[in-house]
């Protein structure tokens, strides 16, 4: 059931540049106008600007930046994704609530959102900085029917909807570093992806995919250790973004290249990753727990495995490691 308030932003999106009477809000939601009036009270509270002409209604003039379950709604382009939005303004980490909502059955296609993260966490439990309005924190909770070993293709298909998410607003060509950094040509990372499974033996339960976007942070703002490596949209275009776009934007790219590859399989993936791929052809040292190795970076193989070319000729798939910068 869908919240009175939820449905008053609804029917007032609807009708957009139109004024809709408060008798016919009334009539729709089944309330007193009066009520009708109180919500229309909290919704400015919250950021929206709404006009209220005697004898013609009410319409939304303008809506909230800030994120929150109805903002990220309204606008939301996609069919299935962010239809179930969760949202905390601090919470540890998003990862934490999306796994709790998942085992309570809140089901594909829920994202669970936050403006600040104050145990954000990366692979390995290595830390992500997540500070208050100034990025993309967000994790997905997805049901996909796929054996767990396919998993690791939800990664790179993530990587390319935040490539092309950054694309399309800000005009800049991003690379996608295996398996899970997005980069600009700094070589400085201004995203990171984290992906956790909940899974049988030949099934997934759910998986989580967390995804952390740097977006209106200055290079101060980090410890010294993570300014030498990180970047975000402000840094790298000189402007403030507004995050609600940006997540927008970013599940309608998301929905798109899932259900694509739900239905065709990882070759569509596959070919746009590549057209990001960091260092494609050239020669990369990987690291794979404590050893180094230097090769040739040839490209995804057919399930995502990393392809190189060693020295002596053979070609070989990785399935775990870094690639060193
Ligand atoms: C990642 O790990 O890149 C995955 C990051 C996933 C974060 C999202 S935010 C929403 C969801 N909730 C969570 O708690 N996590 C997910 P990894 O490849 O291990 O990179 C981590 C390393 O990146 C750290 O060791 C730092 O060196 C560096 N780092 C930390 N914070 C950063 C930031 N904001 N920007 C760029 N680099 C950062």
């Amino acid at each position: 059931m869908q919240s009175t308030r939820n449905q008053l932003i609804q029917l007032l999106a609807k009708n957009k540049e139109d004024y809709i009477s408060g008798q016919a809000l009334s009539e729709e939601l089944n309330i007193s106008r009066s009520a009708i009036w109180k919500h229309m009270k909290e919704l400015e509270k919250d950021g929206y600007e709404i006009e209220a002409k005697s004898k013609r209604g009410y319409r939304i003039v303008s809506y909230p930046e800030k994120i929150s379950e109805n903002t990220v709604r309204w606008g939301l382009e996609t069919k299935w994704l962010g239809k179930n939005v969760i949202h905390r303004e601090v919470t540890s980490s998003t990862q934490i609530i999306a796994h709790n909502a998942a085992k309570e059955h809140k089901g594909h296609g829920t994202i669970v959102i936050a403006d600040e993260q104050t145990s954000g966490r990366g692979r390995m439990n290595r830390d992500w900085h997540s500070k208050k309005g100034d990025g993309m924190w967000m994790s997905m909770i997805l049901q996909p029917s796929l054996p767990p070993y396919l998993a690791p293709q939800l990664t790179l298909l993530t990587a390319v909807a935040l490539a092309e998410t950054i694309e399309e607003l800000t005009g800049l060509t991003p690379s996608i570093k295996w398996p899970n950094d997005i980069l600009f040509d700094n070589e400085k990372k201004c995203a990171g992806i984290l992906t956790e499974l909940q899974a049988e033996q030949d099934q997934i339960q759910y998986v989580i995919i967390g995804v952390g976007l740097n977006i209106n942070q200055e290079s101060k703002d980090w410890p010294e250790e993570v300014q030498q490596r990180a970047t975000s949209l402000q840094i790298e275009t000189g402007k403030q973004w507004s995050i609600k776009q940006i997540m927008q934007h970013f599940l309608k790219h998301f929905e798109i290249l899932y259900d694509t590859y739900m239905q065709q399989g990882f070759l569509a993936v596959k070919t746009k990753w590549e057209a990001y791929g960091f260092k494609m052809g050239e020669r990369i040292t990987i690291r794979q727990l404590d050893r180094h190795r230097q090769a040739v970076f040839y490209g995804l193989a057919d399930d995502g495995a990393l392809l190189i070319k060693n020295d002596n000729g053979s070609v070989e798939r990785l399935y775990s490691g870094e690639i060193d910068w």
